[in-house]
């Protein structure tokens, strides 16, 4: 079944993606996102320039043998441009596989390990009584976990948190230049653990709390925020520290028992490797799409998992719902599969772009059972939402020395 045509689309129904249509010469055809929020545009040319003209003639159904081709064949390895470009082939290539097997993709890897995909929610707001509003509303529709984002009194513009009563993620979007954002870990450090407290006290134990630090602390400043949270038993501190170097997080293990997650721009197995094999982080946050596609990141979740550690993938709305359907095959399958990020099913842009059905009941997602991904993407539709430049926001300390965002 030879690849006939790779088409690569750019959309904004909202926000930036990036789709990929292979189609082959019998017709089927499969899809896959290659979105990198802010750097959009260097993917598309990957594809269309480096990626397409050497598939064209290829079996479609040889998925190892493509990715390899294009992970080893390209000499340059890794990195964020490259690995989304070949995680959008990868997941289209697995979408056509369960299309001719007329089988969901989560059958062709193994089949289910459970019924329902459980989600952590997001619970934010400009002060810690929004916040609790919010996750008490979420608590009341069921959610078994949310993680919580406040902003920081007399800190301009906190990550995670709503700005002007918008949702977060639309000051992501659709900025001409990157806006800025700033930063003080002693303000931080002084206020997150009230939130924690307060959220303990009025809604119990029962509830699976978690939150990102977005690798804003040093090792030794995230080790000390890890133990000041202990008390609210955390679900997971998300990217306390930066991974560039993975031994920052002995330290943070070294000191406290809250356990941490990480991975969201983790590229391949290798950013993890040292992390997982030293059981220094509790749970891999790597997507699909920036993690290059479902066949590396079944022997990422089979690695970890000799190591106790478990899945979370990264969900947030700049992973198009096209991850967001591989993601929901993958997570029926991994045996160590732990909790997926989810913020909602989208707004009516995004729905009349991409076609997929699930469902939210208790704080669990479910499909029904189609061949492949169960996602479609409606090229016309797409048209009415052209690409539109955006970047994410860059983060300086109070005195302007720029910082992690
Ligand atoms: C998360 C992430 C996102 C990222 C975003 C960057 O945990 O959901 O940290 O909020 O900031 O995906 O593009
Ligand atoms: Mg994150």
């Amino acid at each position: 079944m030879k690849i006939k045509d790779i088409k690569v689309f750019i959309c904004s129904p909202g926000r930036n993606f990036v789709t990929v249509k292979i189609i082959t010469e019998n017709g089927t055809y499969g899809i896959g996102d290659a979105t990198l929020n802010g750097r959009e545009m260097a993917v598309v040319a990957y594809l269309q320039e480096h990626i397409a003209p050497c598939l064209i003639g290829k079996d479609a159904q040889q998925i190892e043998d493509i990715w390899q081709y294009l992970y080893k064949g390209a000499y340059w390895r890794k990195g964020p441009v490259t690995m989304a470009a070949i995680g959008a082939i990868d997941t289209a290539l697995w979408d056509i596989k369960g299309k001719q097997a007329n089988l969901p993709v989560y059958q062709l890897l193994g089949g289910r390990s459970r019924s329902g995909v459980t989600v952590y929610g997001h619970a934010n707001g400009e002060t810690i009584e929004e916040v609790l509003t919010n996750l008490g509303t979420m608590i009341d529709e069921g959610y078994k976990a949310v993680r919580l984002q406040c902003s920081i009194p007399n800190v301009k513009g906190t990550y995670g948190t709503m700005e002007g009563k918008k949702n977060y993620y639309e000051l992501q979007g659709n900025r001409p230049l990157p806006p800025e954002q700033e930063w003080s870990t002693s303000k931080y450090m002084n206020f997150v653990p009230e939130l924690f407290k307060q959220a303990r006290e009025r809604f119990g134990f029962d509830i699976g709390l978690c939150h990102d630090v977005h690798s804003r602390l040093t090792p030794i400043e995230a080790a000390r925020l890890g133990k000041l949270l202990e008390p609210y038993n955390l679900l997971f501190l998300e990217d306390a520290v930066t991974s560039e170097n993975p031994e920052g997080y002995q330290i943070v293990r070294e000191h406290t028992v809250v356990p941490l997650a990480v991975g969201e721009i983790f590229t391949t197995v290798w950013d993890a490797k040292v992390l997982i094999e030293k059981q220094w982080i509790d749970y891999i946050r790597t997507a699909i799409t920036h993690g290059g596609g479902i066949t590396p990141l079944k022997k990422l979740a089979d690695f970890a998992a000799m190591y106790h550690i478990r899945t979370a993938p990264h969900g947030a709305p700049d992973l198009s719902p096209i991850c967001f359907m591989a993601h929901m095959h993958f997570n029926l399958w991994a045996p160590n599969f732990g909790i997926q990020e989810f913020i909602g099913f989208g707004t009516p842009e995004l729905n009349d772009v991409f076609k997929y059905d699930v469902e939210l009941k208790e704080g669990l997602l479910y499909m029904q059972d189609k061949p492949g991904l169960g996602v479609d993407f409606d090229e016309e539709a797409a048209k009415k939402y052209p690409y539109k430049r955006s970047y994410l926001p860059v983060s300086r300390l109070e005195d302007g020395t720029l910082w992690n965002w």
